[in-house]
């Protein structure tokens, strides 16, 4: 893996929409033509990819006739075929269509909600019908501007039974799908319901079989709200929770930028992928995000590029990190281990508790303990920036020169 070349084994997927994006936003066109789906899975299988994902209209742009519909799947199919790509994800596009523009599974229309509901079976068995395993669920609409309308508890309740209603449709039909929550607090509505990873996991208590959901949360979206995506990401790791991951990037307090994963908070991207790997997380590695809407064809392969070997990048870093000797040192000085009190508070009974009561700590001398947090942290900032392990006892480079 030395140089960084990704193979399907790294389970590296991209969306359809992710590099098909074509460069539009709110203020102006599309500033690169996009890429027909086939195209796509060809392209991704030549850089090493796994998988790819999609919308229903991704693929079959809403009203095609079914000749249409038959002919698009062909040739998808054919492609992935040919390549050996996967598709392990899936989901519905509940937000371009102006139906959906005061939600779908929480429109305070009930004939929104029953399309709603109407749109995603038909999304579920085209997901199926290409063997996805997860589905999930953005509600990218779902959500208000104005709270005057009264809904916030109705629409918690509408967002519920549509959940619980396609869970037994998934199992009814055979699929099995499991079902990932993507949370977001905004955009494109003022207030998105659910807004962060806690959010969601919270819902998924109240749900009927909580078993099926997990969450996909989104290192954007948690940013957007000013959290921080590893914190998120280990709170789904321990609620058995992280059935999905969405890869990219974003500077805090911007609009949803969707930035090359790595592109912006590079410490946050290695305990990212510390996290994923140390955790032993099986699911894809997925990128959620486009190329900046200055590039052409090549810069959008660039960017995909970019993205995988970023990720082998850090994830090299992070077993650097673990055999580093003066990390590890730093690290055993930090947590401080004490077998009789753990034994004494790790489970409640009476002995314990009134050994506990009965225990006098030095609570001055544990107020005046350094920890050694700096040196640790710009231990890794510099393991980061390549001036430690690997590259500081490696032989001395060698000059590349060109005959
Ligand atoms: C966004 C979201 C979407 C979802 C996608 C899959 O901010 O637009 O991240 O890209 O991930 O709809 O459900
Ligand atoms: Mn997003
Ligand atoms: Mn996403």
């Amino acid at each position: 893996m030395t140089d960084y070349t990704p193979t399907p084994a790294d389970k590296f997927t991209f969306g359809l929409w992710t590099v098909g994006q074509t460069g539009r936003d709110p203020f102006g066109e599309a500033t690169r033509p996009g890429f027909s789906a086939p195209h796509i899975v060809r392209k991704l299988a030549e850089l090493g990819a796994y998988g790819v994902d999609f919308h229903d209209n991704d693929l079959i742009p809403l009203g095609a006739s079914a000749a249409q519909r038959d002919q698009i799947v062909r040739d998808f199919r054919a492609a992935l075929d040919d390549t050996g790509l996967v598709v392990p994800m899936a989901t519905t596009n509940l937000f371009t269509d102006p139906a959906f523009k005061d939600g779908a599974f929480t429109s305070a229309d009930a004939r929104v909600r029953a399309y709603a509901l109407q749109k995603t079976m038909y999304a579920m068995d085209l997901g199926a019908e290409f063997g996805a395993q997860t589905y999930v669920f953005w509600g990218g609409r779902e959500g208000t501007e104005v709270d005057g309308g009264g809904k916030l508890l109705d629409a918690l309740a509408w967002f519920r039974d549509s959940l619980n209603f396609l869970a037994q449709y998934s199992q009814d039909q055979g699929y099995n799908y499991r079902f990932a929550l993507e949370p977001k607090p905004n955009e494109p509505r003022g207030d998105i319901f659910l807004p962060t990873v806690g959010s969601a996991l919270g819902f998924i208590a109240t749900l009927e079989q909580p078993e099926l959901f997990g969450v996909n949360p989104e290192f954007a979206h948690e940013t957007m709200a000013g959290l921080s995506f590893p914190h998120a990401i280990a709170q789904a790791i321990d609620a058995g929770k992280l059935f999905h991951i969405d890869l990219n990037d974003q500077k805090m307090g911007r609009f949803d930028q969707d930035l090359r994963f790595g592109a912006e908070n590079l410490k946050a991207a290695f305990f990212t992928v510390k996290l994923l790997e140390d955790s032993g997380y099986a699911g894809p590695r997925h990128f959620d995000a486009h190329a900046l809407r200055t590039e052409d064809a090549e810069g959008v392969w660039a960017f995909a590029r970019g993205c995988m070997r970023t990720y082998l990048i850090l994830k090299d870093k992070v077993a650097q990190w673990s055999e580093d000797a003066e990390i590890r040192a730093a690290l055993e000085a930090y947590r401080v281990q004490d077998a009789e009190l753990e034994a004494l508070s790790r489970t409640y009974s009476s002995t314990n508790a009134q050994a506990l009561k009965n225990r006098a700590f030095d609570r001055v001398a544990l107020g005046q303990r350094g920890l050694g947090l700096e040196h640790l942290d710009q231990l890794t900032a510099e393991l980061l920036l390549g001036v430690r392990g690997k590259a500081s006892t490696a032989a001395p480079r060698q000059m590349v020169t060109t005959a």
